[in-house]
């Protein structure tokens, strides 16, 4: 395993020290980065220590150590993967070949502008969670919080790294640019849709991390397998970390249903005014929320039918999500169907390139990844004895981006006319009422192992320790 200089001034794994011109350049990047930070990271708790996990090392047992530390003096730095020797590309026409050390002059702005889309959501998502601290519902949920800041803090260095080592003066341009775009911004925003929502409450916070860190997992994954060795080698320790903030998700909308659930049957109630009134979110509610932060993260895979894909496919520059599973790593010649509108107020059927329809492909494999966490909420629904079922909407439903933007549709993919779809868009997506109402709840608990009244206990505490550790010392 390659070891951490946890003393330079940029904790790294790449021998930074080996290459003074580029570790200049860097430490020229930091201060501008620890100013983002102050200016758009979370606001108010600089000096604060929160029980933070640091990575110390990149193999897959123990790579983390815990500790007390204010988020500033936090340990950003460059980890890269193990190197596997011998490694060959996997798919597309390179096929068979090395991998590459460097990127070859042909693909170096298709690389720079996905590195630079993936390295521009990272610190949107920071800017979105800014205000979050301080509403959060306990000190458990707070440090959380702060561990998913400061990892997307980590994974913008990624990013510039590789800006930085490999795209000489342009690739130091854009990472300045990188801390210069800003989440909802008039002028300057972020580059795709979804981080650019508000977000000021926990119920969206949870949903993000769900839904919108489960794209970062399947678009992390497809850059795992790229031909560029630096990226793959940089993405897959990414993962590790992106592991937590789905889990962050997934247990953050688990206890909100857990504990609508229990007020439900203290009720006897399913009434949304009742349970309102009780102080919890109601599983209509949540369902809304849902398919709010699902449909826009679908829009992030890009078109159905995009030849930007293909390229990048043929190229070796992405591959699919766990390439090594399917079978042909070539789609020369293969095709695929997708479900587009018709044009006449109707869908049809329509074959293209496997190539082509690379998004489509990794979009559905995300939203299988999805529907994992509802089969577990609807499995604790039922078990509660409720009749309420969570579902997904159709891919077709609300989106913005590829084959079906601006199609109305309901929630199961019906086209439907924008009449009717105004009509009924208060009962599937949050309305006014709703958001009032979450936003409502968003009051600050700060004794360890409290909870708000909206939200019920994690099952276990962080690394061991019991729930009511003092996780932020405030
Ligand atoms: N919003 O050919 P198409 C994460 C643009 S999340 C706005 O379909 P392509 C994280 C597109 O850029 C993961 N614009 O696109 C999660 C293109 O523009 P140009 C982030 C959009 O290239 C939580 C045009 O439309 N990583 O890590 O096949 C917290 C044509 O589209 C959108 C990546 O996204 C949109 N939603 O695929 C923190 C990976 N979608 O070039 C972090 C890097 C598309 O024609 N990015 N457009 O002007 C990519 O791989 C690709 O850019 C995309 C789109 C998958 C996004």
């Amino acid at each position: 395993m390659s070891n951490i200089d946890l003393q330079a001034l940029i904790p790294n794994n790449v021998h930074l020290g080996e290459n003074r011109q580029l570790q200049r350049a860097l430490e020229h990047w930091q201060p501008a980065f620890l100013n983002w930070w102050e200016e758009m990271g979370p606001s108010d708790f600089k000096a604060k220590e929160v029980y933070l996990r640091t990575a110390v090392g990149v193999d897959a047992s123990g790579w983390a150590s815990y500790g007390y530390t204010p988020m500033p003096d936090y340990r950003w730095g460059i980890f890269l993967a193990d190197k596997e020797e011998g490694r060959k590309i996997g798919f597309g026409d390179h096929m068979g070949q090395d991998v590459w050390q460097e990127v070859p002059g042909e693909y170096r702005s298709t690389f720079r502008r996905l590195i630079v889309t993936q390295g521009d959501t990272e610190p949107a998502s920071v800017e979105q969670q800014r205000l979050l601290g301080h509403t959060a519902p306990s000190l458990y949920d707070l440090r959380n919080l702060f561990q998913v800041n400061v990892e997307e803090g980590r994974h913008l260095w990624a990013m510039v790294y590789l800006l930085h080592a490999h795209f000489g003066r342009d690739g130091r341009e854009e990472a300045e640019e990188l801390l210069m775009r800003h989440s909802g911004d008039a002028d300057k925003p972020r580059i795709l849709g979804t981080f650019n929502e508000p977000m000021d409450n926990w119920l969206s916070f949870f949903m993000f991390t769900y839904f919108t860190d489960r794209d970062g997992k399947f678009q992390l994954k497809s850059f795992a397998e790229s031909a560029f060795d630096p990226l793959a080698r940089t993405t897959r320790f990414m993962l590790t970390e992106e592991a937590h903030h789905m889990f962050v998700g997934e247990t953050g909308i688990g206890r909100v249903i857990r504990r609508t659930l229990e007020v439900m049957k203290e009720l006897d109630t399913s009434d949304t005014a009742m349970l309102r009134k009780a102080g919890v979110i109601d599983l209509p509610t949540v369902q809304k929320f849902m398919n709010f932060w699902f449909t826009s993260s679908l829009d992030l895979f890009g078109s159905e039918s995009s030849s930007n894909a293909a390229n990048a496919f043929a190229n070796g520059i992405k591959g699919r999500p766990d390439e090594a599973k399917f079978a042909d790593h070539l789609e020369l010649d293969t095709e695929m169907t997708i479900c587009v509108p018709d044009g006449m107020g109707g869908m049809k059927n329509e074959s293209i390139s496997t190539r082509v329809g690379m998004n489509e492909t990794t979009r559905l494999e995300y939203v299988k990844d999805c529907n994992v966490g509802l089969t577990r909420w609807n499995m604790g629904i039922k078990r509660a004895g409720i009749d309420f079922v969570f579902e997904l909407p159709s891919t077709r439903f609300r989106r913005s981006v590829g084959s079906w933007a601006g199609v109305h549709t309901t929630p199961q993919g019906t086209p439907i006319t924008a009449a009717e779809f105004e009509a009924k868009k208060d009962n599937w997506l949050p309305n006014d009422a709703d958001k009032s109402f979450v936003h409502s709840l968003m009051q600050r608990v700060t004794e360890p192992g409290k909870m708000a009244g909206w939200i019920a206990p994690p099952d276990r505490g962080i690394n061991a320790n019991p729930v009511d550790y003092q996780y932020v010392k405030l």
